[in-house]
Parts: C-alpha cells; structure tokens; sequence
C-alpha cells in the first residue's frame, strides 16, 4: 500500500476524462488546450464565460454563472458519433476545451474586453471559437473579435426576441442591447445579419422598424411556419454568403414545450434548430455563441450539447464535402 498524501496546493484527484478545474470535465471530455500553442492543431475550442449578467425582466435570478460547469458535466453523457447521419464527428473535427475566460463580474466593459481578446487568440491560431456560458453583452464581444480578425463576417442570430433595445435596465450593454451595439461597429455591415424565431408580444414595433431601416434580414415564427425551415435556410445562406459565419444562439428561439424551463410559446422545435446549426456548420462556419440558456435545468444542457455537435457535425460534412441533409 502506498500511503500517498496529497497536499493543500495539489490538484484534486482526477476524473477520467480531462478536466478543467480538477472536478469540472472537458466538454464531452475533449482533450484540454492550457495555451495558445495548443489551439495551433486544432479545429475548434469550446471556451467558458461565466459572467453573472443581471435579472432577466419577469423571472427570477438565473444561476446562469454555473452553466459553464454544469453544462459540461451533464455533456458526459454524451459522445462524437451521430448514427442518424452515421457520422463519427471528431474523425474530422479536432475540438479541444480551452477553459473558461477571466471575467470580472460586475465590471461589463472589462469583461467585454477579455472576453474579445480570448477569443481573438482562438482565431489567431486558425480554430473555430464555441462559447458556453453567459457573454457580457450578449454575443457582442464574440461578434466584435470575429469581425476584427476575419473582415467578412455574417451573423446568423436565433432568438426570440430582438436584443436591439438602445438601453435595457439603465445600461447600453445589456445583452437585450447587443444587437445594437453590433450595428454600431465599423467594419460589420447589417445587411449581413439574419434573425430567425422572432415571435410574440414582448417585442415593441419600433424593434421591427429598427431591423427594417438597418437593412438586415429577419423571419418570424410566422415565416418558418409558412415557408418551412428548408425555404429559410437557403434565404438565410443566401444572404450571407461569401462571410465566415458566427451563428449565435438565445435557446428561447426553441418552444416552450421543447424543455423544461423555456421561455416562450410556438417556437421552433429541436429538429428545426438541429437542422439550421447543421446547415450553417457546413457553410463557411466561423463560431458558435450559445448567448443564454434560460434556465439551469439538465435537460437543457442536453439540447445545448446537441446542438453543439450538430453545429460541428455540418463543419465535418463541409470539410469533406458531403452533401447529405438531416
Ligand atoms: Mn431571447
């Protein structure tokens, strides 16, 4: 017997899998990057923000700061191979977990700067960002870095609601502002914004003439319900081609009725939301945001998961040039 004892600075005693705190496991368990050297082989680098962001209007406070940690757990129920498109995503994908970003809670603009140097790091070394966990200001910080390192950037954004309020709750860099604080960037163009899942009565009008006047390009529920998914999705490539793509995510853009603890009604359903990160994986794909979980509840986190793997499930099919649809 080895009486081994470890000592108060040690690491704790590890998982199986690698971790990215001692009891925290690498999303899906992928191997961890600790620098910048290794990003340089690999494709993309899932990335933690866990910024504590202020009440949402008509709930209660979200533990939204643990999501980072939780939502890795509960991914480790998971794997890379998807038999409905009998693909085997991390043959062809290189996805490493590279920790989670220095934020400084209750210092936005600190944050907004951290967070859009760490990702800028991530694109200097050629990888994908995927960001978990709550952003300062939405997916603004994620947008700003693309737009700074890669130029032509198109932004696909799934949401419920606008996020192109002026202000909300005394400050311009709520995340129910960042949208409109994009538009304000100099080298990013709204006519390369698509929104798709805008729906139901917490939306003013001048929301929607807002989006009409800056030229970008947005379908309602009532759209998707009309048209079909497969319609808008050939609309939204359309509109955004010849850019790298930043597809962010608010999973409110679901219907309630897909998990516990959503948001609102008649949205679209997992399938749909499967099939469009699928489709913008495959097409030019430069990032992913996950923006806002709306409630820490496991199930949840098993849909973010899939989405995950589907997003890089399109990217593994655009690399070797397979055309096949889900
Ligand atoms: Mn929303």
């Amino acid at each position: 017997m080895n009486y081994k004892y470890r000592k108060s600075m040690d690491e704790f005693e590890k998982l199986l899998v690698p971790t990215i705190n001692g009891r925290t496991p690498t999303f899906l368990g992928v191997p961890r990057a600790k620098n910048k050297e290794d990003l340089k082989s690999a494709d993309a680098a899932i990335i933690g923000i866990p910024f504590l962001r202020s009440p949402p209007v008509g709930r209660e406070l979200q533990p939204s700061i643990l999501d980072v940690y939780n939502l890795r757990r509960a991914s480790l129920k998971y794997g890379g191979y998807l038999p409905e498109l009998d693909l085997e995503v991390f043959e062809y994908v290189k996805l490493v977990d590279y920790g989670n970003i220095e934020v400084i809670q209750g210092n936005v603009e600190k944050s907004i700067d951290q967070t859009a140097n760490k990702i800028c790091e991530i694109l200097e070394a050629g990888c994908v960002p995927i960001t978990i966990g709550t952003p300062p200001a939405g997916c603004y910080p994620v947008a700003k870095a693309m737009v700074e390192k890669l130029n032509k950037v198109g932004i696909v954004h799934l949401d419920a609601h606008c996020d192109n309020l002026e202000e909300h709750a005394g400050g311009k860099w709520s995340g129910a502002c960042w949208v409109a604080r994009l538009s304000e960037l100099e080298n990013f163009d709204m006519k390369n914004f698509v929104q798709i899942g805008i729906r139901g009565p917490r939306i003013s009008k001048e929301q929607i003439d807002w989006h009409k006047k800056k030229g970008s390009h947005f379908f309602t529920i009532r759209d998707i319900r009309e048209k079909g998914v497969e319609e808008i999705l050939d609309d939204t490539l359309r509109h955004i081609s010849g850019n790298k793509v930043l597809l962010a995510i608010d999973f409110d853009v679901l219907d309630l009725g897909a998990g516990p603890g959503l948001d609102e009604p008649a949205g679209i359903s997992t399938w749909e939301l499967l099939k469009i990160s699928y489709e913008i994986g495959k097409s030019n794909f430069g990032g992913l945001c996950v923006e806002w979980i709306p409630s820490s509840i496991t199930p949840l986190y098993w849909i973010v998961t899939w989405t995950i793997l589907y997003t890089l499930a399109g990217m593994a099919m655009g690399k070797i040039g397979i055309s096949q649809s889900p």
